[in-house]
């Protein structure tokens, strides 16, 4: 289908949105928000004008296939026509998962891309849409660029889109608009081909034919049709392997976050019977994990450190990794293995971005966060399905099962007990107010006792940039005590209703010390000692965590 652009229309806008500030990853609100008139193309005009090369530029767009997914692709194809964009591709129904679609980026040598998903928030007409932004190396759009398109919002008059039919993205093929070419692939092929680049399939596949049943849930968001095709298809597991696999404009009402609590179907299946070796699940968009073994559930950060530990394992790998990084947040067990293997270890503020520079300039081969994230230098975002994987392999090369992998692994190297607790919709002000005061609070607390240890260093996170030296300021404040022990409090950056207050507890026991603890309990005083500092259930009037990982 070729169409000529018959009108080129610029739109003034009459309102003029200030509240489209890109949060922790892209502008995330919920979708009657983003239903309001122009305020979509305000955004993406703002990134029109921002991002470098958009004329004659090729352009990667593409989504979880959520409510607003549709409307979204059709406008943004229209605007990139009308500002000269030379080629947009797009996976069949728009459906790219964020993995697959930083990986397009780089091969299709793209300027960037544009990710319609809010991620692991609920989707739906009364759930949550959002706009994720990437650059041209594939990564989460930087701090930098973020602020540039966030500032062209706030002096916005007008936008300008090309008037023209919709492209049947239903349909493979390349069709036109004008000058410019689109082009609907399947979005799963080139990422499959990546994942076989790195992992050895056939050995993978004879661990899943060996009476190691696994269970994997798309969770009715992006990854079911990847999924379908790598263990079905592929790895030849039964048909009824994968579950909730179509992807659903509202999820099917499930909350696609795959942890304990959302994935809790899963996790049942896992936690209390003898029927699955393995279970897995993603994220909407596809780049988070969560990995099961039988009745053993695997601490994100324990996993970052496992992938580590056994790189070797992983033919991608074998050349050896350069270095790792977490997040601040995410345990400590990676730095013990990464000093053990000694490579560098670097600690990034929350935010995939963070970890673009160090990967592009070679110094991290692997990379993690304690929010169920993890991923290499395969391509520049997290991966879920890349680390489930990974986890096969390890399985397959070891021939033993997941809890016998952790039990080694806190054998050799201690273990990180590892909590985080999430207070979720708090009124804004009530949280800023707990945040503020416990902030004020830190400078006086060094040299005082807390919890089971001296406080050490208390203050809130900078981060100095070892590449391009910029600094990034409040990424949570820092308890960290003499025995290494730590608590952290921030504020969440991609919820949509009221704020969400994260408090993260860490603990070392050494491989001589008690390591079959339950984590709430080996947790215990610094639990209790930041509720009697921050008087978070107090003042939230919230008895518990809504969410406990
Ligand atoms: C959360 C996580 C963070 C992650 C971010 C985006 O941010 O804590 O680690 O990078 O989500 O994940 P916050 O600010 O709410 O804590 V997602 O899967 O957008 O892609
Ligand atoms: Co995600």
């Amino acid at each position: 289908m070729d169409q000529s652009v018959s009108k080129l229309s610029e739109v003034k806008l009459e309102t003029s949105f200030q509240d489209q500030k890109p949060g922790t990853s892209g502008l995330r609100k919920s979708s009657q928000q983003f239903a309001q008139e122009n305020y979509l193309e305000s955004f993406i005009e703002s990134i029109f004008q921002t991002l470098p090369g958009v004329f004659g530029g090729v352009l990667i767009l593409g989504g979880d296939g959520r409510y607003g997914n549709k409307r979204a692709i059709d406008v943004i194809i229209r605007m990139a026509a009308a500002h000269g964009v030379s080629k947009i591709i797009t996976g069949i129904n728009g459906i790219i998962s964020t993995p697959a679609a930083s990986h397009l980026i780089r091969t299709r040598e793209a300027i960037g891309g544009i990710i319609l998903s809010a991620s692991h928030n609920m989707g739906g007409e009364n759930g949550d849409f959002g706009v994720k932004i990437n650059a041209d190396n594939g990564g989460p759009a930087s701090e930098v660029l973020t602020e540039a398109i966030y500032k062209c919002t706030k002096t916005l008059e007008k936008y300008k889109i090309a008037e023209a039919s919709p492209i049947p993205i239903d349909i493979k093929g390349i069709y036109s608009i004008g000058d410019m070419s689109i082009e609907v692939l399947d979005g799963v092929d080139d990422y499959i081909d990546l994942m076989k680049s790195i992992f050895q399939f056939d050995l993978i596949k004879s661990l899943l034919a060996s009476n190691f049943p696994i269970a994997f849930d798309a969770m009715n968001a992006v990854t079911g049709p990847y999924a379908k095709r790598l263990f079905e298809d592929l790895l030849e597991a039964p048909s009824n392997t994968v579950r909730n696999f179509i992807p659903l404009e509202d999820f099917g009402g499930m909350h696609p976050d795959p942890n304990l609590t959302y994935a809790k179907d899963l996790a049942y299946l896992l936690l209390n019977g003898d029927e699955y070796s393995f279970g897995a699940a993603c994220d909407g968009d596809g780049d988070r994990n969560m990995v099961l073994g039988q009745r053993c559930f695997v601490n994100p950060s324990d996993s970052l450190a496992i992938l580590v530990a056994n790189y070797s394992c992983v033919p991608g790998y074998k050349n050896g990794l350069s270095g790792v990084a977490r997040s601040m947040p995410t345990s400590s067990a990676v730095d013990v293995v990464a000093k053990e293997l000694d490579i560098p270890c670097y600690e990034t503020p929350t935010g995939w971005k963070f970890f673009g520079n160090l990967l592009d300039a070679g110094k991290i081969t692997l990379c993690g966060e304690e929010s169920f994230g993890t991923g290499s230098n395969h391509i520049r975002e997290k991966d879920g399905l890349w680390a489930i994987l990974f986890w096969l392999q390890i399985l397959s090369v070891k021939k033993c099962s997941v809890s016998q992998v952790m039990r080694d692994h806190w054998n050799r190297f201690g273990r990180h007990y590892y909590s985080r607790h999430d207070y979720e919709s708090i009124p804004s002000d009530i949280a800023n107010q707990i945040y503020k005061k416990v902030e004020l609070t830190l400078p006086a607390m060094i040299g005082t006792s807390f919890a089971d240890g001296i406080v050490q260093t208390a203050d809130n996170f900078s981060y100095l940039d070892p590449i391009d030296h910029s600094i990034t300021n409040n990424q949570g404040l820092r308890i960290i005590l003499d025995n290494g022990n730590r608590v952290i409090l921030r504020l969440s950056g991609t919820g949509t209703q009221g704020a969400t207050i994260r408090v993260y507890f860490e603990s070392y026991v050494p491989p001589s010390g008690k390591l079959d603890q339950d984590p709430q309990e080996a947790l215990s005083l610094l639990i209790s000692g930041i509720e009697k500092l921050a008087e978070i259930k107090l003042l939230s009037g919230m008895s518990r965590p809504t969410v406990i990982t």
